[in-house]
């Protein structure tokens, strides 16, 4: 072992001195199999892709690792400020052809493999994808730490390293039935585990109170049980630029104290099922998108992401500033993902005072002006709170806290709006009510300089609606931040070969720079250029059937139009009137309404929350209606329904490429912002959609006429729900009842009597708050003008390419941009590679 490896490194010596971080052929190889062979023991007679694809990762993974050091250098000696994305999940889906294409390195692997006899699409299915998301909420985060590496900005995320992530979804009789996701199984190549970071994290006991050598009022948290984080990073590239972000993620562990006791009493057994209660932790993703979780193991989830995060950027602080804290906030910001790590706030004011000493006012300003939160939904089942009860046993000291900066809080209305009781109790922190509650989202903006929404429009109602007293105070911190996805991820990966013809046409540019995408609109007016992005589509489409038929062996033509939403179930989201459409198209089939038919496949994929019962429904509804169309020998290719099992990232991958048609029909003003709706766009899908969320800039992006609009608007929705009568609404409609007709006549429920009838309720109910029926008409009169822009091949190709070449707005490097410069005002740090 050469001692130089053991030297203390000198940062600065790092940087200059390391050599071009390029790779050879050759040496890949070379990699390759010493890891194949060497580390992973495996010879020419094992037949499973895994371990190819574990040295194809070790080798590639090598390839970050200087990279990563590198960039952690470069910002220390640069000493920046740096911004921390806190967030329950991360959906990051798999690694390995990401940080190929990152690299730089796709064409010499693929070379590589090919002479070695291995098949490289083979080796990247072979991954897991790293479930550690609901949806769109975890994505985002996702797509931006890759946009804050590409854009070389210096920013960590820090998480949870669940054991189980999202869970499986298979498909029995209709019903979706889950299976948990132990993606660690087979060990993670990708993480790296540092124990030398570990953190100890508080819970229970009680505070005791007493005057410190300053005469000042302290409180002291003991008698506490604690846990252990420890933290296991993954190297976040950025694209061909040298730097490597970090990932942090962290798991529960007992602490070995606690253990010990056990053990010196002679209680085995009691010592490792200790040891359990803390592991159990961060064992499992709380599979509700979209709803109160409520559970105290949740919150020690949110407390032990919140307490270790801070715990883990203040001890890198101190050992470099000492107990200075006065540059903090100039060097620090920390963006809340929701309120689920917004405990954050009260921890940072819990380390500046009792653990550093700081007096709470100054505590108070850099905890303010530190931290930053993001809203993402208004759907009031999802607004966090938590019983001050539970908070008092799990967290007293954090409780105390709360009721601190509520006080200091109400005396900044009170001083504001003098005996205006009514406002302070609709602004306080703490709910009264039978059960007091925490209002984590009030906190979070008690406690934040910036709030924002995720599109325009989520970001007006939460000013004008769930935050209007908040925003008449401070109008000053709110602000918008529109979504986005990762280019890198959701076109250049995904769709490689429509990738290369927009790269043959415009040059490469656009991979970095999105609005790049622009050059193309005038190639929808060249007819050979729109032949080529035509048959590309047909062979996505293509690539799809085969994945479909592949995973559930459905037959699907590929002239047909492929009509696609995915995406969670959820009644706002509007499964159903997708469903109630197909039950209109296979009732104009049986009556023979079917002068210039469209075909047309319908594909439905998604999970529900398991405790969702109209969700889950939802799923059995569309399966049973895809049975009866699907072997109706009257409809054949005319009309197709799939749902697609076990809706996953890496399934999108390969779904969006193939869509032509993009379903976002939410009920106005409940959708935040959506992002699979931008993945669809960039990928040449025209969208039909409601003017909600980002729905309302795509279309002001890709312009009225190549985009189906339908459905009430948002004020329309709220003025309508004053007197809202579905009956009366169906009454009127001739295609509407034919639907309702074979719904209540248990068309798709034949053997199975009544397992409808909460859906046909909910739609039919005067309080249905999405509204189903009043969307009903406008929504097929849309798909109508579908199917006609779709008869026209030339128009749809045209319409195609228009759809990705103004989806430029929508890469998540515009929204990272605009985040840095409204909110983080980081410096990018160039990095040597
Ligand atoms: C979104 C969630 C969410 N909004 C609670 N809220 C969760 C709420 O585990 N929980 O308790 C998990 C997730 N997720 C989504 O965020 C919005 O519905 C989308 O419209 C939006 O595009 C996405 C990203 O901003």
């Amino acid at each position: 072992m050469p001692s130089s490896i053991f030297q203390k490194s000198n940062p600065a010596a790092d940087i200059t001195l390391l050599p071009k971080l390029g790779m050879s052929k050759k040496e890949f190889i070379a990699d390759f199999k010493h890891y194949y062979s060497h580390r992973l023991g495996r010879d020419e007679n094992c037949r499973s892709p895994h371990y190819a694809y574990e040295a194809l990762s070790m080798a590639i993974s090598d390839r970050l690792v200087e990279r990563w050091k590198n960039t952690y250098n470069a910002c220390r000696i640069q000493n920046c400020k740096t911004a921390f994305y806190l967030s329950m999940e991360f959906l990051m889906g798999r690694s390995l052809s990401n940080a190929m294409l990152n690299l730089g390195v796709n064409d010499i692997v693929s070379e590589a493999l090919y002479e070695l006899g291995l098949d490289i699409e083979e080796l990247i299915d072979a991954e897991p994808d790293a479930g550690l998301g609901n949806g769109g909420l975890g994505r985002l985060a996702a797509c931006f730490i890759d946009s804050c590496a590409t854009l070389q900005l210096p920013v960590t995320g820090y998480g949870l390293r669940y054991e189980y992530g999202m869970f499986c979804q298979n498909i029995e009789n209709g019903e979706q039935v889950e299976r948990p996701d132990h993606w660690l199984r087979n060990g993670n190549v990708w993480e790296i585990e540092r124990p030398e970071y570990t953190h100890r994290v508080k819970f229970g006991g009680h505070t005791e109170s007493h005057i410190d050598e300053l005469g000042r009022k302290r409180s002291t948290w003991v008698n506490t049980q604690d846990v252990l984080a420890v933290p296991y990073d993954t190297p976040i590239p950025g694209y061909q630029n040298g730097t490597v972000n970090t990932l942090r993620l962290w798991k529960a562990t007992a602490t070995e104290e606690f253990n010990l006791q056990e053990f010196n009493a002679g209680d085995y057994a009691e010592s490792v099922a200790e040891k359990n209660t803390a592991e159990n932790i961060t064992m499992v993703l709380y599979p509700n998108d979209a709803n109160e979780n409520g559970k105290a193991l949740r919150l020690q989830q949110q407390y032990l992401l919140a307490s270790a995060s801070l715990q883990d950027v203040i001890a890198n602080w101190v050992g470099r500033h000492g107990n200075d804290f006065t540059h903090f906030a100039d060097k620090n910001c920390f963006q809340l993902n929701d309120t689920h790590p917004s405990i954050a706030v009260a921890e940072l004011m819990r380390l500046l005072v009792d653990i550093h000493g700081l007096d709470w006012d100054e505590a108070w300003r850099i905890t303010r002006k530190t931290m930053a939160y993001t809203n993402h939904t208004l759907l009031p089942e999802a607004l966090e709170r938590w019983s001050v009860n539970l908070m008092q046993s799990l967290l007293p000291r954090l409780m105390e806290i709360i009721f601190d900066i509520n006080a200091h809080f109400l005396a900044e209305v009170s001083a504001h709006w003098p005996g205006d009781f009514d406002r302070m109790r609709r602004m306080s922190i703490i709910e009264e009510g039978h059960e007091k509650q925490v209002r984590m989202a009030y906190l979070a903006i008690v406690g934040s300089f910036s709030v924002n929404g995720v599109a325009e429009l989520h970001s007006k109602l939460l000013q004008e609606g769930l935050f209007k007293d908040f925003y008449d105070f401070w109008p000053e911190k709110f602000n918008n931040k529109t979504n986005g996805v990762t280019p890198r991820r959701w076109l250049a990966a995904c769709n490689p070969e429509l990738a290369e013809l927009i790269t043959d046409t415009i040059g490469d540019g656009w991979v970095t720079n999105l609005s790049e995408l622009e050059k193309l609109k005038p190639y929808a007016d060249d007819a050979k250029f729109r032949q080529k992005w035509y048959e590309l589509q047909q062979a996505s489409k293509q690539r799809l059937i085969d994945f479909n038929k592949e995973e559930h062996g459905a037959e699907l033509n590929v002239e047909s139009l492929f009509d696609v939403q995915v995406k969670r179930i959820h009644e706002y989201k509007r499964q159903i009137l997708n469903v109630l459409h197909v039950i209109h198209l296979y009732e104009r089939i049986k009556r023979g309404d079917t002068a210039n038919w469209t075909n047309r496949c319908v594909l439905i994929g998604g999970k529900a929350a398991p405790g969702y019962v109209m969700a889950k429904k939802t799923i059995k509804f569309i399966n049973n209606v895809a049975d009866v169309i699907n072997h109706d020998p009257d409809v054949g290719d005319k009309l197709k329904l799939v749902f697609l099992p076990n809706y996953r990232v890496s399934a999108m991958e390969k779904i969006c490429p193939g869509a032509d048609l993009s379903e976002q029909i939410s009920t106005a003003g409940k959708e935040a912002s959506g992002t699979g709706n931008m993945k669809f766009m960039m990928n040449g899908a025209l969208t039909i959609g409601t003017l909600d969320g980002a729905n309302i800039e795509i279309r002001e992006e890709v312009g009225d006429e190549n985009f189906f609009l339908f459905g009430l608007t948002e004020e329309e929705v709220e003025e309508m729900r004053q007197d809202y009568n579905p009956q009366a609404i169906i009454d009127e409609d001739a295609d509407l009842q034919g639907v309702m007709r074979l719904l209540e006549c248990g068309h798709f429920n034949q053997f199975e009597p009544g397992i409808f009838d909460d859906i046909i309720a909910s739609i039919m109910s005067p309080h249905d708050p999405w509204m189903t029926i009043a969307d009903f008409r406008s929504y097929i009169d849309a798909q109508r003008s579908v199917e006609e822009a779709y008869r026209d091949k030339e128009r749809w190709t045209r319409m195609s390419i228009i759809n990705t070449a103004s989806s430029g707005k929508f890469s998540t490097d515009r929204t990272i941009s605009d985040y840095n410069e409204n909110i983080w005002k980081l410096t990018p740090v160039k990095v040597d590679f």
